[in-house]
């Protein structure tokens, strides 16, 4: 992959990113679907591949395969100086100061989960406060509402404007003595809101209040550094970055991380055991009981290889390019509404159209060779704020183009001409 500084190709702008030899990277953007090219709009749910994250685990199922950190033979060995290779990639990715602040994790929702329940379990208690977003998904609300029920504690929601922006003066109003964790999304995946996550972590940390950022939809979009945010926890997924399934990364911050007890137990998380106690072993191996996903950590590894050699302005630029030229678009066609106006926003484009649900639109848009979701993109309450049963979503990556944007918007036309 190489970025181009002069490209000029019909659905560039001048200076952009070189998205034709992108697109060659990834195989999967060039299949056709329903017998037409593919427009793939999905990525909020899941991005494709790009060749060197398919080469690395082939390689490693081909090649170097083996358990780690418990053999002395050459494959054990090789297989775990991978996957360590890769946890110290991803302390780059992120600017994490230690490598044992990276946690390999199932994806975010299992990072979540790790911290509410360690974390939660062993430092708060009955009448404590979470506060959460009214924006977030799913896998950052209810495990801290099975906390609540656990130790009694109370979920408190900062309320959004129609824009779909965090009401900081909300949040502000609802920190108080009581609140003892706060967790919040730092990019909407159901309206795009990039959330000013400096800030929140700020004003929390005023009141001495720790602060997990969810940040699945952020690290496809934006560099991501957390001793700048000086946020507490950092949770991701590898796939929605180019990477595969079944692997994340929990960035916490050592002191924290420390002082919280394993989520799970099992071989990898033990330093001794015996039927009177069992003493756990040193950051991050505490908190990664059993075999993990080794493959996936060492093809994550070859993701950030690859985000590395993009140029991120670059990136940047083009990503806000897309949204743009789609809001413009898509607000021309009679009927349709986009939900999630925020000022900073990611590219997501989340809409209604009058008359027809989402899943029909989805459907049709499949016709077309376009793959968007549709439907309440696990965050119910996001709905529930709008007023509307489901959304239809296009999502973008940087591989995507304006030619592509203009084959949604034809393929909208007939949604309109079918229901019309
Ligand atoms: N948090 C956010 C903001 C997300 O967008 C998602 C997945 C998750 C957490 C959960 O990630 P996982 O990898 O653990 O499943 N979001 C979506 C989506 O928008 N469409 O499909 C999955």
């Amino acid at each position: 992959m190489k970025a181009a500084q002069d490209t000029q190709k019909p659905d560039l702008c001048p200076g952009l990113l070189d998205v034709e030899s992108i697109r060659k990277d990834f195989p999967l953007l060039a299949r056709k679907v329903h017998g037409k090219p593919l427009v793939y709009f999905d990525n909020g749910a899941t991005s494709q591949k790009p060749q060197a994250v398919i080469d690395a685990l082939k390689r490693y199922y081909t090649e170097e395969n083996s358990n780690i950190h418990r053999g002395v033979h050459y494959l054990s060995e090789l297989a775990t100086s991978l996957y360590e290779e890769a946890r110290k990639k991803l302390r780059r990715f992120v600017n994490a100061r230690r490598l044992e602040e990276i946690v390999f994790v199932r994806g975010t929702t299992e990072a979540i989960n790790l911290v509410a329940q360690s974390y939660g379990r062993k430092f708060l208690g009955a009448g404590d406060e979470i506060i959460v977003s009214a924006m977030e998904h799913h896998s950052n609300i209810v495990p801290w509402q099975m906390l609540c029920e656990q130790v009694g504690a109370r979920l408190r929601v900062i309320p959004i404007n129609h824009d779909g922006e965090l009401l900081l003066d909300e949040f502000r109003r609802l920190l108080n003595q009581r609140t003892k964790f706060v967790s919040l999304t730092h990019v909407s995946n159901a309206l795009g809101t990039v959330v000013p996550v400096k800030e929140v972590v700020k004003l929390a940390h005023a009141g001495g209040v720790p602060v997990l950022l969810d940040g699945a939809q952020a690290v496809p979009h934006l560099p991501v550094d957390v001793q700048e945010i000086d946020c507490d926890f950092y949770a991701f997924s590898g796939h929605k970055m180019f990477g595969p399934t079944g692997v994340g990364v929990l960035y916490g911050r050592a002191e924290l991380l420390d002082k919280m007890p394993p989520y799970q137990g099992g071989g990898d998380m033990i330093s001794l055991v015996t039927f009177e106690k069992t003493h756990y072993n040193v950051l991050p191996y505490k908190f990664e009981a059993g075999t993990p996903h080794i493959a996936g950590g060492i093809g994550l590894g070859a993701a950030v290889d690859y985000l590395a050699g993009l140029d991120w302005d670059q990136v940047a630029a083009h990503e806000r390019d897309l949204l743009e030229y789609a809001t413009q678009a898509i607000t021309k066609i009679d009927g349709l509404r986009i939900i999630g106006t925020a000022q900073e926003k990611a590219g997501v484009i989340s809409f209604v159209l009058d008359h027809v649900h989402a899943h029909d639109v989805g459907t049709i848009l499949d016709q077309e060779g376009v793959a968007v979701r549709a439907g309440h993109h696990c965050a119910m309450p996001v709905m529930q704020r709008f007023g509307v049963p489901a959304t239809t979503r296009a999502s973008f990556a940087f591989y995507n183009t304006r030619a592509e944007i203009d084959v949604l918007v034809g393929a909208l036309h007939r949604v309109l001409k079918v229901f019309g």
